[in-house]
């Protein structure tokens, strides 16, 4: 059980004192099919912490979700307003969500230091992803959201399955692809949630997944029963092969079931997360340094070859220090505007940009209903309720 754990905290540091100690927190990525219930998963992983004494951070990254189930310390709504961005692009619903990701991925270094701040005060960071999965999973936005998330602290990402809708083998095996593909983009400790298990159990996956011969039968045996009903015969052979290849990723793969509706499965759940937090530890975390020194030795080779470009092309003369360009003409472009402030003009601007769009943590902010209507959740249709001493409540 997760709570027997001991914290993150009080992990011994890498005994070669290289890399630094992770934060106590993990951050959890849901990621789904519509429909399969990150939502609600969500919900219950959220309530079962906070009956332990241990309130999660949440973020929701869903522009489009009408209603959320839980608090969220960060909410994309905040910062994007979506009904807007399809207006103003002229986009659909996909087109919008993809759109209103991108402009909040562009905030995301200050959504990442409020993550930061609390990530020793928290075990647990949780993250809801948009209802469509592609949107998160193939876009850039969704990478550098989970990159950056990940080089924070220890992630994990969690596949959500519609357990009672993959029963046939058919759909468990593109599914199961998917979650490959997921897996092998994102290289991170990945954990498969069977959900819905009060509606149908997930045993019949995990036997799927440890023995494919039971897979193969279970193939033909539909067939036998559903005829064409899930695709054409020649399908069948394809599949066969397939769980042959997907059988060796399966060995590797950590499953569990869960019903968000009901709460079971949530011990084992976090049983596996703190596995997976474990496998972060191990090897995706030796993986990030190492490319974080490439990345920095790399910063200082293109910074010591910009420099002496630099010197060259101002044509400073390496004995005598002296610059070809008198210094009153550089002042020219370094200060367009003589006010002195070289540089600061524009940098001005951009800082209204910033505060224009701020992503706000609720939890910090006692000013939040002070906010202007657009930049609260809650007003608009369905909007904010007036308490009877006028302050203002989101709607229920
Ligand atoms: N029976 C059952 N229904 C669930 C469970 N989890 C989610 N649902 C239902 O599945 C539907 C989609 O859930 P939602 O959380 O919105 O999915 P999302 O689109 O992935 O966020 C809702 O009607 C939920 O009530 C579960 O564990 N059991
Ligand atoms: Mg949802």
């Amino acid at each position: 059980m997760a709570t027997d754990q001991p914290p993150a905290a009080q992990q011994p540091a890498d005994p070669k004192g290289k890399g630094k100690q992770s934060p106590r927190a993990t951050a959890m990525i849901v990621i789904g099919m519509a429909g399969s219930g990150k939502t609600t998963f969500m919900q219950r992983v959220n309530s079962y912490l906070h009956e332990r004494n241990q309130p999660p951070y949440v973020l929701n990254l869903d522009p489009a979700v009408m209603h959320l189930p839980f608090d969220a310390n960060i909410d994309i709504r905040d910062t994007v307003d979506y009904p807007e961005v399809m207006k103003q692009y002229n986009l659909g619903p996909n087109g919008g969500i993809m759109t209103a990701l991108n402009l909040f991925t562009t905030k995301f270094d200050q959504v990442l230091s409020h993550v930061e701040k609390r990530a020793n005060d928290v075990d647990y960071v949780l993250l809801d992803t948009p209802g469509q999965i592609e949107i998160f999973t193939w876009s850039a936005s969704g990478s550098i959201i989970t990159d950056a998330l990940a080089s924070a602290l220890p992630t994990v990402v969690v596949y959500i399955i519609d357990t009672p809708r993959t029963t046939a083998p058919a759909t468990f095996m593109s599914n199961m692809l998917y979650a490959c593909s997921i897996l092998y983009k994102t290289r991170l400790p990945f954990l498969v949630v069977f959900n819905k298990t009060d509606v149908q159990s997930h045993q019949f996956a995990l036997e799927w997944m440890r023995d494919f011969e039971q897979f193969q039968d279970a193939l033909l045996e539909r067939r036998q029963t559903h005829g064409d009903e899930d695709g054409p015969a020649y399908q069948d052979s394809l599949m066969n092969s397939m769980s042959l290849v997907l059988d060796e990723f399966y060995k590797h793969l950590r499953a569990v079931g869960v019903s968000a509706m009901t709460g079971e499965g949530m011990d084992e759940l976090f049983d596996a997360v703190q596995e997976a937090r474990q496998e972060y530890e191990r090897e995706y975390k030796p993986e990030l340094e190492k490319l974080y020194a490439e990345r920095e030795k790399k910063k200082e080779a293109d910074k010591a070859e910009s420099i002496s470009r630099m010197m060259r092309d101002m044509k400073v003369s390496p004995t005598t220090g002296q610059a070809a360009v008198p210094q009153s003409e550089l002042d020219k472009y370094l200060d367009p505007a003589g006010t002195g402030q070289a540089g600061e003009v524009e940098d001005g601007e951009d800082s209204d940009d910033d505060d224009d769009a701020e992503v706000i943590d609720r939890s910090s902010r006692t000013d939040y209903y002070a906010l202007p209507d657009k930049r609260r959740r809650g007003t608009g249709p369905g909007g904010a309720v007036e308490g009877p001493d006028g302050s203002l409540w989101p709607a229920p």
